[in-house]
This record gives C-alpha cells, structure tokens and sequence, in this order.
C-alpha cells in the first residue's frame, strides 16, 4: 500500500494520522499536485492528493474515503464510532474540519493569482466560512474532551487537521485566542505523536 501525499496538504495529514494511530504500515510517495511533472492525474482524476494505492492496483480518493477504507481494514483503535448515529455525528465533525481547510485553501489559492485578479468579495466570503466554522466547533466542542465526548475519534483528527492548517498558512488568525476550547483540544492532540510527526511546515 502507498500513500501518495504532500506533506502540507490537511487532508493528507488526516490519512497520515489514521495511519499512524492505527499503526498501519504505509509507503509515502511525496507528490505535489501543482508541479509539472506530477503523478497525481495518473491515479486520480481530479489531480488531488492525498490518493491510496492499494496492492491489487486500486487507486483510492478522496481521504474521507481513503480513511474510512483504512478503518475496516485494520481493527486496530477504530478512529469511527460503529454505532450509525454516533458515526455520522463523527463525519459531519470530518466535514466541517474539512470544510474549514476548503475554505483556506481557496484563500491560499486566490492570493497566489496576480493582484489585480484576486476577488476581495470571494476571500471575504472564504473567511467568513472559516469564521463561521471555528465558532460552530467552539461551540459544539464546549466542554467535552473530545469532539464526540469522551473519546478520540476521527472527529479530533480532522478538527485537529483544520487548525494545523490554519497555522500553517493564517498565522493573522488568532484562533488561539478566540477560541479557547479550540485550543485546549489542540494542545492535547499535539501531544500525540501521530500528530507531533506531521506538524505541516511551509
Ligand atoms: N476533498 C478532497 C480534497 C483534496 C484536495 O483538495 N487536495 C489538494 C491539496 S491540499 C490538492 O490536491 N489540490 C490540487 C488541485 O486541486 O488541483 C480530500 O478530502 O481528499
């Protein structure tokens, strides 16, 4: 099996992640989709990473996918809850962290096109699904230690994901601060070391 990822990428990293807590063996095969002589377009379509490449041939994406594949495949501290309303609650955690490094993405993206191309009304709208997303997550995280209470679960590592990420490329959001349930989870799940291993750095 081979995992073909950047080492930036916040989706890759929650693969690597379920990886690493499952303790699943993988090959990592670094690729970045944006160069011109990528290998990304070869196994999937869209020309995404992260993409998991099973033995039999079989290219997997995306990494909701991908980390659910990983999941059944290894019984090994299941990162999903088994119980179906429980599960969905987990995903739609996954959504929203995803939804979050969506959002930053496009950002990231749009400041990379020449100024006088860039749409302030389309970062605007970008940051305020972010804004939007943090509140949402500060708010349903309260108290708890986890995401789904009281234990760590694939809902962690996406959340976890989306703040990394938000690190990485938006150090002006003072996320920290504004959002200190936020924060307390995330200094928790740094401690870990599938997550301490693949802190993003830029
Ligand atoms: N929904 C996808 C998103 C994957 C994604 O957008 N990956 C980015 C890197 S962070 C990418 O490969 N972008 C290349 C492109 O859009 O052409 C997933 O969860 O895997």
């Amino acid at each position: 099996m081979k995992l073909i990822a950047s080492l930036t990428s916040p989706y890759a990293r929650k693969v690597r992640i379920v990886l690493a807590e499952k303790h699943i063996e993988c090959e990592l095969q670094v690729d970045i989709p944006w160069t011109e002589d990528t290998h990304v377009p070869d196994f999937n379509p869209l020309g995404k990473i992260p993409v998991l490449l099973l033995d039999d041939g079989t290219a997997l994406y995306d990494s909701r996918v991908i980390v659910e594949y990983l999941d059944h495949a290894s019984p090994v501290r299941n990162v999903l809850p088994k119980e179906p309303r429980s599960r969905i609650m987990a995903k739609r955690w996954e959504a929203l962290g995803d939804g979050i490094c969506d959002a930053a993405a496009a950002i990231f993206l749009e400041k990379k096109r020449p100024e006088a191309q860039q749409s302030s009304d389309w970062i605007a709208r970008q940051r305020q699904k972010i804004h939007r997303g943090l509140a949402t997550a500060e708010k349903d995280l309260g108290e708890l230690s986890w995401c789904m209470g009281d234990s760590f679960s694939l809902a962690d590592i996406a959340l976890g994901c989306a703040l990394g990420y938000l690190d990485l490329r938006f150090a002006d959001i003072p996320w920290r601060e504004t959002h200190p349930n936020l924060a307390r989870l995330s200094t928790k799940l740094n401690e870990r070391a599938a997550f301490a291993s693949t802190i993003p750095l830029g």
